[in-house]
């Protein structure tokens, strides 16, 4: 069935790869509506040949037939409108912090917690960026071994603060330092700062890690540790991720669940020089891990190398999977 699907955030840059994903995924669309704030009223948007119109988003947006909408606007934008969206009938794809760790709302990553989309109560939650991928990599390993303690450290692209941390990286890398996303020069410099710091010390993209993960993964008892770094790269995080597994494993066997997890690429040839990069996974949907290998200073232990395209499976190509499953089953 074709589906009557709404952006809101439409020109932002997920709302922009919204569309894309929407469009190479060939998703079941009838009718395609894109709404934003007032500033972007009016401006077009193309969708295969069609020109579609910016709506201002407004509390009676949603007053038409919709299936399924995709937002990225922001919190607060999110807290005000899903509802009204949801009240309607409509089936809300968030990808805002906002409603994430709300008990009545699933948060959902495709590979990893399909079953948890459809006890949605008409909001389902888009995990944060370097969550998503990181949960694509540990499912496997807590499936099979069960997974005891976590420690993240995270290499951050720029495009996860939008266009003002593009526009700080690319002027900074001229010499023009703008700071319109960070405090600090993002050229030349690494990060330890993303988000607001909290009063634990950790700052929030790091207890966003820390509390996303239990709860896709399901598991209250799980110990985790984060450091989130942004770092003078333009698209793609890269993870460390440290594992400390229940039970002993085989690095071999270790390798082999991750090629037959879905939306994993293996590449892990050290010898070869071939290991995760960037270059290699920007614009794909797809996680990539590599540098497997025992921690030797922990019993059980491990470490891997994961990286994914922020944009797209942190965020759009992730909450399209989504509406994917959504749609088969309506
Ligand atoms: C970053 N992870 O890279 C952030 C962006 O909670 O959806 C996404 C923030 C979020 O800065």
């Amino acid at each position: 069935k074709k589906l009557n699907v709404a952006i809101v955030g439409a020109t932002g840059m997920v709302g922009r790869t919204f569309l894309k994903v929407l469009d190479e995924r060939n998703f079941p669309i009838e009718n395609l509506y894109c709404f934003a704030s007032k500033k972007s009223e009016g401006s077009i948007i193309k969708y295969r040949g069609k020109e579609i119109i910016v709506e201002e988003l407004k509390e009676d947006s949603f007053d038409r037939d919709i299936d399924i909408a995709l937002f990225s606007a922001g919190g607060e934008t999110s807290l005000k409108f899903s509802p009204i969206a949801a009240s309607k009938g409509v089936i809300v794809i968030d990808n805002s912090s906002a409603f994430r760790m709300d008990p009545e709302v699933p948060l959902v990553v495709p590979e990893v917690n399909p079953d948890d989309i459809f006890k949605h109560k008409g909001i389902i939650a888009n995990p944060n960026c370097s969550t998503i991928q990181a949960m694509v990599a540990l499912k496997p390993l807590h499936e099979k071994y069960g997974i005891k303690r976590i420690v993240y450290s995270t290499y951050q692209a720029v495009s996860g603060s939008g266009v003002k941390g593009m526009k700080d990286l690319e002027e900074g890398l001229k010499g023009k330092e703008l700071n319109l996303a960070y405090p600090h020069s993002i050229a030349n410099n690494c990060l330890p700062h993303i988000d607001v710091f909290m009063e634990n010390g950790y700052t929030k993209e790091e207890m966003k890690m820390v509390n996303e993960t239990k709860k896709i993964l399901g598991d209250d008892s799980l110990k985790i540790t984060a450091t989130a770094v942004r770092v003078p790269m333009f698209k793609c995080h890269s993870e460390s991720i440290n594992v400390e597994l229940k039970k002993e494993f085989s690095i071999e066997e270790i390798k082999e669940s991750f090629e037959k997890f879905d939306g994993i690429v293996l590449r892990d040839d050290p010898s070869n020089n071939i290991y995760p990069l960037a270059t290699e996974a920007v614009d794909t949907d797809e996680v990539y891990i590599g540098r497997i290998r025992r921690d030797f200073s922990v019993e059980n232990g491990i470490n891997i190398w994961v990286v994914a395209d922020n944009v797209r499976k942190g965020a759009a190509s992730n909450a399209v999977q989504i509406a994917e499953k959504i749609a088969i089953n309506m």
